[in-house]
């Protein structure tokens, strides 16, 4: 059903603008990195990733032949297998273990407990574009350095995100396995993960950070240390799918590879796609959010195609290409803007990013974030006015009308990143809107077009007004004495029918919802998405009825119980009449 798709869709948008968050996996070395300072030249030199490497060509190709990188022997192998979450499907927790089912679900915010019934090298079922298997890529491929930075991540989700990294790649492309732990304090990320990593994942090395760096600082520890010729950051619940290797690595050293990222199911680790690709993009509060393909994407489905923005933490990039873009900006932290901040230097300064959907990585999108605030104040706002003053030029005013309190947050030193956009002589923010993120404003214009009508909406026949209380989401709402005539009476009774559509209560971004068309049929808050759907509303300012297309329902009420709720459209019901306070005629005209 729409709304499903739709809700799905909302919450995809917002789990992985939340999604690279954490970090991912083991260990063979420990290695301790407290002495490596991001401002310490020689220690980054000892270290690393020789921020100023030369300007080497990843690939050196002494042939242009391609091969077919599928390991054979792996899939049949995989293929085969049987038992708990075995070719991706769905496993259920077993009677009797639902303390400590609670118990792990409330310090990870997803099932944690199947994780562990689930073997660590577990098959899933191959559910790439059926072009994929066909596809062949340069025999000289450079190697790839994975870093996998993690915060109290449970064992054996890391462990698997390691373990299928190595195991569906073909073993020389590796040339290690950085797992960044970024101070966590569950015991068992100490000796256990180190003994396990020594003994069966001899690629992984597990570095540690000795303070709480945040998720940006953590990658970029493990960037530092990396020796392979490509950086491959993924997240430390992740499992990398069939031959997902190749596609990332076989690109130009100036194009940025995303994979295409999976949901494995937080309640029952089931393996599926969310979809079948979009291009990545923003709004202008920098929400991340979705475009849809380009007719020539469509044509072309095993092809990677361009995206403008990354969804967050799982992609491949160059690695001197990385240090030759200034690796991310260290300023951001704990977590947020690092993906923007990434992308538009990417775009602006000479360089592409493109989504591979023939490399698929499985995702543990949590089901509640289970770490507590860190409690330094509005990092993701400092973040992301970092951004929007060095990469964003004069658009970021439309953030800013959005985000008023911005204008007053302190971005900190952003000289370094200024002279380094000079020094790389990177392209305005208007190229990339014009060029790259070209049909962008269409979906989430920088300012918002009028409404179609917006405040109290009053009931005809009980002369009561649609009271939303600040209900949360999947909440209903009913009706109440207007406050206009009750000024005493508190309330939530200012809504809008905006540009998308939709119904919202004033300066809040949840929707009136209806997602049966059963008589009755409830309306619930949910989050704006601003697709319509079940969202979707139309005021008739003649009929004074609020009609829901999709449903092909109006608004009525219960005047004795004060409920709201839908019924099919008639003029002589007097209960379905309301009177929406102002509304634009000409605008309601061309809807
Ligand atoms: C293919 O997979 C098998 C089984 O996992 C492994 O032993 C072998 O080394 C792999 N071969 C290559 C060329 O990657
Ligand atoms: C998975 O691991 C088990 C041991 O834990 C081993 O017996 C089995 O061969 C492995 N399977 C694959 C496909 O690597
Ligand atoms: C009413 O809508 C029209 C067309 O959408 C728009 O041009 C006009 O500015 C709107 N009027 C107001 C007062 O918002
Ligand atoms: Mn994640």
């Amino acid at each position: 059903m729409l709304k499903r798709n739709a809700r799905k869709f909302l919450k995809i948008s917002f789990f992985v603008s939340l999604l690279l968050i954490s970090g991912i996996v083991l260990l063979k070395s420990f290695i301790t990195v407290n002495d490596i300072d991001a401002n310490n030249v020689k220690n980054r030199e000892k270290y690393s990733g020789l921020p100023n490497a030369p300007n080497k060509h990843k690939i050196a190709p002494t042939t242009n032949e391609k091969i077919d990188w599928h390991n054979y022997t792996e899939i049949k192998i995989e293929q085969n297998r049987k038992g708990p979450g075995e070719q991706g499907t769905a496993f259920y927790l077993p009677p009797g273990t639902e303390s400590r089912k609670e118990a792990l679900y409330k310090v990870n915010g997803f099932n944690a407990l199947a994780s562990d019934y689930i073997a660590i090298n577990r098959s899933i079922v191959d559910i790439r574009h059926k072009d994929c298997s066909k596809k062949k890529y340069l025999k000289n491929l450079p190697t790839a350095s994975i870093v996998v930075p993690f915060h109290n991540e449970h064992l054996s989700t890391l462990l698997r995100t390691a373990t299928s990294v190595i195991n569906r790649a073909p073993p020389h492309l590796i040339k290690e396995v950085i797992l960044v732990d970024d101070f966590s304090t569950k015991a068992e990320l100490k000796q256990e993960l180190e003994n396990y990593v020594r003994k069966y994942l001899p690629k992984v090395v597990v570095l540690r950070a000795t303070k709480r760096e945040g998720l940006i600082r953590a990658r970029l520890i493990g960037a530092r240390f990396a020796k392979g010729d490509v950086l491959i950051f993924l997240d430390s619940h992740t499992e990398a799918s069939i031959n997902w290797l190749p596609p990332p690595i076989a690109q130009d050293r100036r194009t940025v590879v995303c994979p295409f990222i999976d949901v494995i199911d937080y309640e029952t680790f089931a393996y599926r796609a969310q979809d079948e690709g979009a291009r990545g993009s923003f709004d202008w509060e920098l929400y991340y959010k979705r475009l849809p393909l380009l007719p020539e994407d469509l044509e072309q489905p095993a092809e990677p195609f361009k995206s403008p923005v990354m969804a967050g933490g799982l992609f491949a990039m160059d690695r001197s290409y990385f240090w030759e873009l200034g690796g991310y900006d260290e300023g951001l932290d704990v977590w947020g803007g690092e993906q923007y901040e990434l992308s538009f230097k990417i775009w602006q300064c000479g360089g592409q990013m493109v989504d591979a959907p023939c490399s698929r990585i499985g995702h543990i999108y949590r089901k509640f974030p289970p770490f507590p605030n860190p409690g330094i104040g509005d990092f993701v706002g400092r973040n992301y006015k970092r951004v929007a003053e060095v990469w964003m030029d004069e658009y970021k005013e439309y953030l800013y009308l959005r985000r008023p309190h911005y204008r007053n947050l302190d971005p900190g030193d952003i000289s370094k990143q200024k002279s380094l956009r000079e020094k790389l002589k990177c392209k305005p923010f208007k190229w990339f809107m014009e060029e790259i993120a070209f049909d962008q404003p269409k979906k989430y214009p920088p300012i918002e077009p009028p409404n179609f009508a917006s405040g109290e909406i009053r009931n005809v026949a009980s002369n009561l007004c649609i009271d939303t209380k600040f209900q949360k989401q999947n909440d209903r709402f009913g009706l109440e004495k207007c406050t206009k005539d009750v000024p005493s009476q508190g309330g939530e009774q200012q809504f809008e029918l905006t540009w998308h559509k939709d119904i919202r209560p004033k300066k809040r971004t949840v929707c009136f919802d209806v997602s049966s068309s059963d008589n009755h049929a409830p309306v619930v808050l949910w989050s704006c998405h601003g697709m319509q759907g079940n969202q979707e509303w139309k005021y008739d300012y003649k009929k004074l009825q609020l009609y829901h297309p999709i449903s092909g329902h109006c608004l009525d009420c219960d005047i004795e119980r004060k409920e709201v709720f839908m019924s099919p459209c008639d003029t002589n019901v007097i209960t379905q009449k309301w009177n929406f306070q102002t509304f634009n005629r000409t605008a309601l005209d061309n809807w």
